[in-house]
This record gives C-alpha cells, sequence and structure tokens, in this order.
C-alpha cells in the first residue's frame, strides 16, 4: 500500500488523483506549514511525499523514510532539499519548471515597474490623505525605456523576462554560469562579465537559484560597483543577497531602490530594516502565485508522484549536472 504525505492543504481534485493510487496523509492548513515533529513522524511508512519549500529534506528525515520513493517538491528552486543524499538513497526527486517561467517572470517585471514608479510609496500617500496638490517632480521615478538592463541567471525565467523588455527598447545585458549564444541572438542579451553587469545596469534583476556559487554574490563589494541610481530587482533566492549590505547601500545611496520577492528568512522579521524603507517594496514569495499556475504546479506534482509510483520515470526528476 502507498502511502503519501502532502505537507499542505491542496485541492479535492488533486487529492482524489492521489487517493486513486494510495493513502493520502495531508496537512490540512494552507498558510502555516507542517509542524516538522509531524512530518518526520508522517514520513516514517510513507513512500511519497509532496511536499513546499518549508519542509527541509536532510538526513534526518531521510533516515526516517525507509520506503520514501520519490519526493515531489511544488518549486522549481530545490534548495531545500539535499539531492545528492536523496539521489544516494535511489529516491526521485522532481520539480516544477517550466509551467511557472512565465508567471514568475511577470511578477519580476510587475515589481520592476512597481519600484520604478514608486508605486507603493504613492498609493500609501493617498491613502494616508496626504494628496493636497499635483507637483512637477511628486514621485518623479525611473524610466525603463532606453535603459541599461542586467539579468544576472539567463535560465527559463530569465529569458522570459528579457522576452517581455522587448516593448521597452532596452539595451539588455546578462550573467550567467555559461554563456548561450543562441540565447543572445534571440534576445539581443549581451553576455558580459558580472562586474561589467553591476557598472553598467540601471535595473539588476536576479533570478538564479540558491548554489554554493550564487550564495551571497550580491555582497558589499557588488553594491558599491552598481550605479547610485540602479534598482535591484530579487526574483530568485533571498540568500544570494547579503541582505545587511543592501541596506547599507539603500542607505548610503550606493542604489536608489530595491524589489524583493525572496528574503533569506522566510517569512521575514517584523523588525527588519528593510521593512522601514520606502525605497524597498517586499511582496511574500508569490513568484510563481497565480492561479493557473499554481493548479499547473500541484498537477506536475501528483503526475510526477504517480509515476514513480508505477514504476516509471518521472516528467521532471531533478538531475544534478
Ligand atoms: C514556489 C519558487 O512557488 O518555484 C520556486 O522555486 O520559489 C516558488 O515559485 C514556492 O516557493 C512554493 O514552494
Amino acid at each position: 500500500m502507498e502511502k503519501i504525505i502532502v505537507s499542505r492543504s491542496i485541492p479535492q481534485p488533486f487529492k482524489d488523483q492521489l487517493e486513486a493510487i494510495g493513502q493520502v496523509e495531508m496537512w490540512d492548513e494552507s498558510l502555516i506549514p507542517m509542524p516538522r515533529n509531524q512530518f518526520l513522524e508522517a514520513i516514517k511508512d510513507a513512500t511519497a511525499c509532496l511536499i513546499t519549500l518549508s519542509e527541509k529534506i536532510d538526513s534526518e528525515v531521510i533516515k526516517a523514510a525507509p520506503k520514501l520513493k520519490v519526493i515531489a517538491n511544488m518549486a522549481v528552486g530545490f534548495d531545500n532539499i539535499d539531492v545528492p543524499l536523496v539521489n544516494s538513497k535511489g529516491i526521485t526527486v522532481t520539480n516544477t519548471p517550466d509551467v511557472l517561467t512565465e508567471t514568475t517572470a511577470e511578477l519580476g517585471f510587475t515589481l520592476m515597474l512597481t519600484v520604478a514608479r514608486r508605486i507603493v510609496e504613492a498609493e500609501k500617500y493617498v491613502q494616508n490623505g496626504e494628496w493636497q496638490s499635483w507637483g512637477p517632480y511628486l514621485f518623479a521615478g525611473k524610466d525603463l525605456s532606453n535603459a541599461n538592463v542586467g539579468i544576472y541567471g539567463m535560465g527559463e525565467i530569465g529569458k522570459a523576462f528579457a522576452r517581455r523588455l522587448k516593448g521597452f527598447d532596452t539595451k539588455i545585458m546578462y550573467h550567467n554560469r555559461s554563456r548561450n549564444k543562441d540565447t543572445e541572438k534571440a534576445l539581443g542579451a549581451l553576455y558580459v562579465p558580472f562586474d561589467t553587469l553591476l557598472e553598467h545596469s540601471d535595473f539588476i534583476i536576479c533570478t538564479a537559484p540558491l548554489t554554493e556559487e550564487t550564495r551571497n554574490k550580491f555582497n558589499a563589494q557588488a553594491f558599491e560597483k552598481m550605479k547610485n541610481d540602479a534598482i535591484f530587482i530579487n526574483i530568485g533566492r533571498g540568500a544570494v543577497v547579503d541582505e545587511e549590505a543592501l541596506v547599507y547601500a539603500l542607505q548610503e545611496g550606493q542604489i536608489a531602490a530595491c524589489g524583493l520577492d525572496v528574503l533569506r528568512e522566510e517569512p521575514i522579521d517584523m523588525a527588519h530594516p528593510l521593512l522601514s524603507m520606502d525605497n524597498a517594496v517586499i511582496v511574500p514569495h508569490i513568484g510563481s502565485a497565480s492561479v493557473t499556475t499554481r493548479n499547473r504546479m500541484i498537477q506536475l506534482c501528483v503526475d510526477n508522484i504517480t509515476l514513480v509510483l508505477n514504476n516509471q520515470y518521472a516528467k521532471t526528476p531533478v538531475n544534478l549536472k
């Protein structure tokens, strides 16, 4: 008998599909993660699990789960999972690439324009009844048109973001661990060293996953090199940024503003200095949050679990290169 753990509440039609292949133990909350102790208990006799980034899959979980065959992560990123360890036990790890690409790029674009045109500050001003008259420079922001846009991380999301820049007559630079000439041709993007990206971009968009190479990539030295009126957007992973250095850069005017969908600690500590800064816009990790995309992500997890439990290859296994 298969036993499938689902660590968040998912809609009944998806649960029904899983129930057709085994017994399902679902944590019936959608905003509160399953407590670690309960997860460790539930995983003991589980053969599959559908999890989110809140669940850390480490040696403690793997030791507790001798029957586990598949871990379906409801995210494209998988830095919450010790993939080499899990794979060494013959357990398949799957993620949700492609289905969330366009939605996540759209959130990045939304954040970029929101920060550039100071929408959050302006909206608060109206709500607070401070709008007395029109002013020539009232909430004057920054143009995206004709700007230099630097993309750090030219994976699928980076490319989808670059495609959206087309109508704005921007120059696109990118930096990535590997160069892709087809992408350069298709998107008119210029491959540049990381320092060049920092020095010449009016907007920098980070879409990078968290790896040993990307951790703290945006540190004090990086912010120092950026233009003083640059806008920094992060839709990758929080730990790619040294947040202390970011706060300092914003306070000292090394950069103009930032928009963040991801943070080192999620949810953010309400005492975090970024929360009191008008030039920092923070949203709660909603990159892939459209109803259609979240449905597709869950369906892909369900498909991957179904395939592996039927002794077939998963659709989207994580294979570390
Ligand atoms: C996830 C994400 O939706 O896919 C990712 O890697 O960061 C988000 O899009 C979210 O983290 C839920 O697991």
